[in-house]
């Protein structure tokens, strides 16, 4: 069957009309509040709206289903602990407008996919299952019982379980996850790629391997006790708005920041906390004192550059390094130091685009510390050398002592709110062995033992005819995934694409030959089983994990929550091969709990504790300074310095999200802290590069990047003089994501680098 040409796997490509105004130097304040609020009307009615805010993060409330940053253990803001991002994330979960079989009816898939992925998101919140037969143009309604009976058909005509895969976002609970990983691999496959993949990944690959556990490994309370804190590669006034009360707090008990980042992010600068009065008024709390414009991917550079400084004051002074914790607790010193010391200050120097001054001014905070956090996100992780910018991170700390004691150690900062749970319920297409038997053992079956595919790999097996059916737990694959367009190919080459979601997006629309949309509900709903009224348990960013309880009522009467979802195809496709007696575990999420507390090692007593104000804390080594890799050490490694070799013309580009997306769903169209309105496709470049490349501000231009003999188009996009290095340029995710190639990856942990894609540009007309 020919595949529908006329769907478009990219938001509409158009002038928009954008405003610019300087970039902001402080957030939070009033401004916060006004957008909060704004969001939140505009979606629900107002007393909804103050009723709902009200209720997130609090003891027994739901959690925030936008990041992972944790909640303050005692003193929760009676304001309720949301942030003007999580409001916008509530009011688009909570929202009153509903996609419905009318609204269905009213377009052809390929009209739907002429929408921008703005229109799409706020449409409203999905009524029914829906699918799209073999050859219709139009999803119609089809009933739950269907709809499972359709997938169990598909999945169990494949020639083997391996053509199956099955994606997660990072929302899913825990209850849902571990369901999920259960049900796929009783089906046979470890094919359970996650947004992990994309995010995260590098991270745990390098903490695993230098400190023996793939999550950070400070606490909330870390900060309030921190000389020094780093952060890098990431921007909290956006994507953690609540990190910034973190930081305020820890400034005014005397620590420091230093921020390494391209950019002069607002949120980085200076803050005004809006739950408080002084919030309202004054200048707000300074929180960078050493601010290193870096260039793109110049982070093992600069670390390096800062260690060699310190290793020469080590040599004068001899009081720099925690010698005591390097001789017991680490390996591999002497290599290290014999690396630095090859190392030429000055070419570092240029490599990153600091001064061997700021090296210095760095050096000396460091110096003066002896508790450091470093923190980081996508900046450091999205990279070819993604897994090596963490482990020269964990160098630094490793020199300093900071793992394993109050007010210091790794933080890496996480994104969705449960992607960290996720993973540690066996969401992973790399399962330990132990996990497995643990599996095996509790339920009584073989699981599979060959790796399943990552993000990438699933692309690819997708775009080879090697699997053939698509389910997805959440999440917005098609937008989220590099190579836009040839992600679109693989999704139409499937037999069967299903999407587990609660809000429409372009992944319904690009889609395999007969199409499934099965609506579930959202974090803030309440959830009602046979033995009554449910919650659900999520890990946060500093492994706390805790319950969830939904308050508000569900968006339709048609909606099935996540694990009745998991557990309903589990029992249409498995039917007797199973002996799970699932529809127990869907009564009553307690019996799920109880399963995992038998798997999972640190769930003792789960149903109990988890019921605890605040939930509990999973065991966690590298933070009591105990280091599980094999030789029980943490672990100094030597990694290379990058450069990239850009011809004039040629620019490092790094994809990176405005103040008002949550991922793939667009919430509105300013990006209000950076001063750029009303429209997304901007590039945002160094004034000096734009006079050479005689772009004015406003032009319009095409963006290619060219990759092992394939050449990529992201076609018209405003340039936006910005304060970034020279030949660093920055656009948004996902409008620049068909830029990124499938295979321009990670070394190790395969996170696609779609912070450094080498583009040229070109006036369009
Ligand atoms: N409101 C909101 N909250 C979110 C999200 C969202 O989209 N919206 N997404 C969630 C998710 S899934 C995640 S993973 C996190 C993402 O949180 P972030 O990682 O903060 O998100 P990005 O916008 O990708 O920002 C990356 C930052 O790294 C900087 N950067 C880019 N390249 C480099 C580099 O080479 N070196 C250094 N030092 N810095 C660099 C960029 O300038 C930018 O400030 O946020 C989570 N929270
Ligand atoms: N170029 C570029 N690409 C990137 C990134 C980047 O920085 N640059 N960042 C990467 C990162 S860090 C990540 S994490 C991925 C994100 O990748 P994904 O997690 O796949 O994408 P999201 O946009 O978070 O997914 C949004 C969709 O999830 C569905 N949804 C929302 N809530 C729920 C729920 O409670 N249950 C269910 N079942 N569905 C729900 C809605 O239908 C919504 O449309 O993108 C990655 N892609
Ligand atoms: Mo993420």
């Amino acid at each position: 069957m020919p595949k529908p040409k006329d769907i478009n796997p990219q938001p509409p490509i158009t002038k928009e009309n954008i405003q610019l105004k300087q970039p902001q130097t402080v957030a939070g304040g009033l401004p916060a509040i006004t957008s909060a609020v704004k969001h939140a009307f505009r979606e629900m009615d107002a007393q909804q709206s103050i009723k709902t805010l009200f209720q997130v993060n609090q003891m027994d409330g739901f959690d925030c289903p936008g990041c992972a940053w944790p909640d303050p253990d005692d003193r929760r803001s009676v304001l309720g602990e949301y942030c003007e991002n999580g409001a916008k994330a509530i009011a688009e979960e909570a929202t009153k407008k509903r996609v419905t079989p009318e609204f269905f009816q009213q377009y052809t898939v390929a009209e739907l996919s002429q929408y921008s992925d703005f229109w799409l998101g706020k449409q409203g919140r999905i009524t029914q299952p829906m699918v799209l037969q073999t050859g219709q143009t139009k999803y119609e309604p089809i009933s739950w019982e269907s709809a499972f009976q359709l997938i169990a058909k598909h999945l169990n005509e494949l020639n083997n379980p391996n053509e199956a895969i099955f994606y997660t976002s990072g929302r899913t609970s825990n209850e849902a996850a571990f369901l999920y990983q259960l049900f796929v691999r009783q089906f046979g496959t470890n094919n359970l790629p996650d947004c992990s993949n994309m995010c995260h990944e590098s991270s745990g690959v390098a903490l695993s391997e230098t400190v023996g556990i793939g999550k950070g490994s400070v606490k909330l309370e870390d900060f309030y006790v921190a000389d020094l804190i780093i952060i890098q590669g990431q921007n909290p006034g956006t994507n953690h708005p609540r990190m910034l009360s973190a930081l305020q707090q820890a400034k005014r008990n005397g620590a420091k920041i230093i921020t390494i980042n391209p950019l002069p992010e607002a949120g980085l600068l200076r803050f005004k906390n809006p739950q408080e009065l002084s919030g309202f008024v004054g200048s707000g709390t300074q929180l960078t004192d050493l601010f290193l414009p870096v260039k793109i991917n110049g982070d093992v550079a600069l670390l390096k550059g800062i260690m060699k400084i310190l290793w020469d004051e080590e040599q004068a002074k001899d009081d720099i390094f925690d010698k005591e914790f390097i001789k017991n607790k680490t390996v591999g010193f002497e290599e290290f130091i014999a690396d630095l010391k090859e190392q030429d200050i000055v070419k570092l120097a240029k490599a990153c685009g600091i001064s061997v001054r700021e090296m210095e001014q760095a050096a000396d905070l460091i110096m003066q510390s002896k508790n450091i956090i470093i923190c980081w996100a996508m900046g450091i992780t999205q990279h070819k050398n993604g897994v090596e910018n963490i482990r020269e991170i964990v160098n630094l700390l490793l020199l300093k002592g900071s793992i394993g004691k109050a007010g210091a150690g790794t933080c890496p900062v996480r994104g969705h709110s449960n992607v960290q749970g996720d993973r540690t319920m066996g969401i992973w297409e790399k399962p330990k062995a132990a996990f497995l038997e643990k599996l095996a053992q509790v339920f009584d079956f073989e699981p599979p033992s060959a790796h399943g595919y990552n993000t990438v790999e699933a692309i690819q097996a997708m775009a080879d005819n090697k699997a053939k059916v698509f389910i997805a737990m959440g999440g917005n694959f098609l937008s989220a995934t590099p190579d836009t367009e040839l992600t679109a190919e693989a999704l139409q080459n499937c037999d069967l694409t299903v999407q587990i979601s609660t809000k429409l997006n372009r992944s319904h629309l690009l889609h395999g030959k007969t199409a499934l949309i099965l609506p579930c509900l959202g974090r803030s709903e309440k959830d009602i089983q046979k033995s009554g009224e449910q919650f659900v348990s999520v890990e946060n960013s500093m492994g706390v994990v805790h319950q969830s309880r939904g308050k508000l009522p569900p968006a339709s009467p048609h909606l099935r929550s996540e694990p009745d979802i998991v557990a309903a195809l589990a029992m249409a496709t498995l039917g007797t091969r199973s002996k799970v007696d699932w529809q127990a575990l869907v009564d009553n999420y307690d019996l799920i709990r109880d399963k995992i507390e038998q798997v999972i090692a640190g769930f003792d007593n789960y149903n109990e504790r988890v019921r605890k104000k605040g939930g509990f804390y999973l065991p966690n080594g590298a933070r009591e300074g105990q280091f599980n890799t094999l030789s029980k050490k943490a672990h100094f490694t030597v990694n290379q310095v990058v450069t990239h070799q850009l011809s004039a013309g040629e620019y490092l580009m790094m994809t990176i999200r405005s103040h008002d997306q949550f991922n793939t769903t667009i919430y509105g169209l300013d990006d209000r802290y950076r001063g750029i309105y009303n429209g997304r496709r901007v590039v945002m470049m160094n004034e000096q590069d734009m006079q050479k490349a005689s772009f004015k501000k406003g032009d319009f231009v095409n963006l290619y990047s060219h990759y092992e003999g394939k050449k990529r188009v992201a076609a018209c996009f405003m340039v936006v003089p910005y304060p970034i290095p020279r030949q660093c340029v920055a656009t948004y995710f996902p409008e620049a994501n068909v830029l990124v190639p499938l295979h321009l990856k990670a070394h190790k942990s395969d996170t696609p680098a779609s912070k450094s894609v080498v583009v040229r540009m070109e006036l369009c007309g």
